[in-house]
């Protein structure tokens, strides 16, 4: 745990978050500033500040990530219908909070993101 980390600190309760789904490994709780009806980040238990900080030991740990994304997707009734999983790195990537974290984002029809 990181001591200044807000997600840190949803995931050990100690600020409310509307958790979804949580294990030993992952937790999942609702995005603060819903970009789609359905909008849930699924964080790792530990702290890990972004994609750069992944290593080897962390591999199964990137796969529980997304299987949550796949419970939770069926959980909120949007399997089917599809989604979308997202991962921001660093400023030029869009991430604002440095704790890695994974987008689940489904519930209407997604746009297409324009890369350039
Ligand atoms: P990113 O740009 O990938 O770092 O996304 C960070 C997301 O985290 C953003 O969509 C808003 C969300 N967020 C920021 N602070 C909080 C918070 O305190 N609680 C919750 N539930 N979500 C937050």
């Amino acid at each position: 745990m990181s001591d200044d980390c807000i997600f840190c600190k949803i995931v050990a309760k100690e600020i409310p978050g509307e958790i979804v789904y949580a294990d030993e490994y992952v937790t999942a709780f609702r995005d603060i500033q819903p970009a789609a009806p359905v909008h849930v980040l699924i964080v790792p238990n530990k702290h890990i500040p972004s994609m750069n900080e992944v290593d080897e030991e962390d591999a199964v740990l990137i796969g529980r990530m997304h299987l949550a994304a796949k419970q939770v997707a069926e959980q909120e009734g949007i399997a089917e219908r599809g989604y979308r999983l997202v991962i921001n790195t660093g400023d030029e990537g869009g991430q604002v909070v440095y704790h890695l974290h994974l987008h689940l984002m489904g519930g209407k029809k997604l746009s297409i993101p324009k890369y350039n």
